[in-house]
């Protein structure tokens, strides 16, 4: 284990939230750098130098920045071997790790993206093909087991479970129940009980602060 400090740049319902809740499922002692979007204050000079395009995450590890929640998510993965989460380098289900942590960023988002915001790329020039192609891959791997790996929870279901609760209660992927099974099962952990009441206690305090 590391013993540098780790410092979450965070602000509470957004893409930080899963990289909170995995910083507590690795039992990982860090600080949070808490910052209030609805005030702009990821946009303050002293966190454009963390993060030049003013996003949540970023993870600070004594003087290295990461930014992009999976590469902080691999990398935190990594760094807490013995919390049982992260195939590691030789465990057979690696590739596949590494597989649906990089289709996360690469293929899912975008093709959510383009959907909300009505941009229909031709299927041979986007990254990721069509969106029906992006969720029917992710239907078909999440039905063959309860974790996107297998049997056991993984870092990368810490990551999924948490984007497709938001992604079902925002509308952008269909309500199946495969999806909405898979991400009740992850977020109905103690690492997100714990996440979603502080959430809202932050929340509300950014929401008074910047009204
Ligand atoms: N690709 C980045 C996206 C980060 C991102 O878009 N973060 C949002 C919160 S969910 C943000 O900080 N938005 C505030 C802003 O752009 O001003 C990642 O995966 O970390």
């Amino acid at each position: 284990m590391s013993t540098e400090k780790l410092t979450l740049h965070y602000a509470p319902r957004s893409r930080a939230s899963a990289t909170r809740a995995l910083l507590d499922e690795l039992g990982a002692p860090h600080e949070l750098n808490v910052l209030n979007i609805r005030a702009r204050e990821q946009k303050s000079p002293a966190y454009l130098a963390i993060n030049p395009f003013g996003k949540v995450p970023a993870l600070s590890h004594g003087d290295a920045v990461l930014t992009e929640s999976i590469a902080i998510a691999l990398y935190l993965g990594d760094l807490f071997p013995a919390a049982g989460l992260t195939p590691m380098p030789g465990d057979p289900r690696r590739g596949a790790y590494l597989r649906w942590m990089v289709f996360y960023a690469a293929s899912f988002e975008p093709a959510l993206s383009d959907r909300m915001y009505g941009h229909v790329p031709p299927a041979n020039e986007s990254s990721y093909g069509t969106f029906d192609q992006v969720i029917e891959a992710l239907a078909d791997q999440l039905a063959r087991a309860p974790y996107i790996l297998g049997e056991d929870i993984t870092v990368a279901d810490i990551q999924w479970g948490a984007s497709l609760q938001w992604a079902l209660e925002f509308k952008a992927i269909p309500d199946r129940p495969v999806f909405r099974d898979y991400a009740a099962r992850v977020t109905a952990r103690p690492s997100f009980q714990r996440l979603f009441e502080d959430e809202a206690r932050l929340d509300a305090e950014h929401e008074a602060a910047a009204a």
